[in-house]
């Protein structure tokens, strides 16, 4: 409990948490499931390339998708990768700036140029009206980010990508068991990729999946993370080594027979931070449209220094130094990031806006309901000591080099 602003952490009270409080703390479900499902990949000697456990994994997310295919990879990033080699996406790919960068380096390492669209303020994912501006000959395609588990506007980007003949790829990185009304993510778009690296709400330690509907375009990304192979000994093309390991496969399985209760524990955790923080002054947690299915993997307040009284990196500070590793997914947005901002210098003003106000607080099946009074207490004493607080850490705050050499004059 504070009583004043120097008994935070920050100033040198005691830390809040001993042990530090983490956003991506794995799902790892029961153990003995996970080594009985290792045993029987080691026992039976197929540890990779097409083994039973990747199989049942396959099968269960495109179940989970609502799709025909599902071909398991070693992580999101080379799923998008092997996507824009196998789809022969180059020239232009509009896609947010607001997410992970791996999106855009995704698209930058496989040689084509990521263009940055603007996003709809209140859910954050890509603006439908700005990627219609974006459009050049040049463009080949869209990779729309459903953020935080929020579906784009499928149905605004579906028409343009056919009225302007384009590949349509959705980023899901954070969107199993999540839905656009009553149909699953997975099904959108030529493919969605789904993350499971050990931070998700699905874990496989690392891992990804390519979800699809289109017969032929499933078996040429198939082909394609697996070096090209049609069949043993006969190459069809180019292809890349992006293949799910058994290993993950068992992880994936395990984590993936837990999965409602970590949605509902993670469901739980927002409408308890929702309730305890509201009312706070510049401070909003991020809503969910109730209309569309979420998994709750991401709590994001966003916080308004105007009304707040102190900038969102202030109250970062004063989280981690209580022992409470809140992050900022997504800032800076990408292009804001090297290489694009020196490449590409563009203004994206709400994608901007959002990503000075966004942290992301402690979720998962460690995190308790108890962490979460915790957490909030430190949130609320904050902000209602916020023009204090502010001042002390701007006092605290290392001098910039220009006002060293200005204090201690030039040698
Ligand atoms: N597209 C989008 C929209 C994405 O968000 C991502 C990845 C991708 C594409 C690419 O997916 P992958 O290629 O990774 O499959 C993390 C994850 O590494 C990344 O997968 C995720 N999105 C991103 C949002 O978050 P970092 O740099 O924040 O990760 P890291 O390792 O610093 O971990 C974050 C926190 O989680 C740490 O504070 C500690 C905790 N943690 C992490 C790991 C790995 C654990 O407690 N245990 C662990 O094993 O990117």
């Amino acid at each position: 409990m504070k009583r004043g602003v120097d008994d935070l952490a920050l100033f040198g009270g005691h830390a809040e948490f001993d042990q530090t409080l983490l956003v991506g703390r794995p799902s790892t479900g029961d153990r003995t499931k996970l080594y009985e499902r290792l045993d029987r990949a080691l026992d039976n000697g197929r540890l990779t390339g097409g083994g039973m456990l990747v199989r049942e994994f396959e099968d269960r997310i495109a179940h989970m998708a609502g799709t025909r295919h599902c071909i398991a990879v070693c992580n999101a990033t080379a799923a998008l990768e092997v996507i824009i080699r196998a789809q022969n996406l180059h020239g232009e790919i509009i896609i947010p700036s607001m997410t992970f960068i791996a999106t855009a380096h995704a698209v930058r390492y496989m040689g084509a140029t990521p263009v940055f669209a603007d996003i709809d303020p209140v859910t954050g994912t890509i603006d439908p009206d700005h990627v219609e501006t974006l459009i050049t000959p040049h463009t080949t395609a869209i990779i729309g980010v459903h953020l935080w588990g929020q579906p784009c506007d499928v149905d605004r980007l579906a028409d343009i990508a056919h009225r302007h003949n384009l590949t349509l790829v959705y980023d899901a990185a954070h969107g199993i068991g999540c839905s656009h009304g009553p149909t699953p993510i997975g099904g959108f778009g030529h493919a969605e990729v789904f993350s499971f690296n050990a931070t998700k709400v699905v874990n496989s330690f690392e891992g990804g999946a390519i979800v699809t509907n289109d017969d032929d375009f499933a078996l040429r990304v198939r082909q394609a993370h697996n070096f090209g192979f049609i069949a043993p000994g006969l190459i069809g093309g180019l292809g890349t080594n992006a293949k799910m390991s058994e290993a993950s496969g068992a992880m994936g399985l395990t984590s993936l027979d837990v999965f409602d209760e970590v949605v509902a524990h993670n469901k739980a955790g927002y409408d308890l931070y929702r309730d305890l923080l509201a009312g706070l002054p510049g401070l909003t947690v991020h809503a969910y449209d109730p209309r569309h299915r979420n998994n709750f993997q991401y709590v994001v307040v966003k916080v308004d220094q105007d009304h707040a009284g102190l900038h969102r990196d202030v109250l970062l500070d004063v989280l981690r130094a209580e022992n409470v590793y809140a992050l900022m997914y997504f800032s800076p947005a990408c292009h804001q990031l090297e290489p694009y901002r020196s490449e590409h210098p563009v203004t994206l003003p709400h994608t901007e806006r959002l990503a000075e106000q966004v942290i992301a607080l402690p979720t998962g099946p460690a995190t308790t309901s108890s962490d979460i009074h915790r957490v909030c207490e430190i949130v609320r004493f904050a902000i209602e000591h916020s023009a204090e607080i502010a001042a002390q850490w701007q006092d605290n705050q290392p001098e910039t080099a220009e006002q060293l050499v200005s204090s201690h004059g030039e040698a």
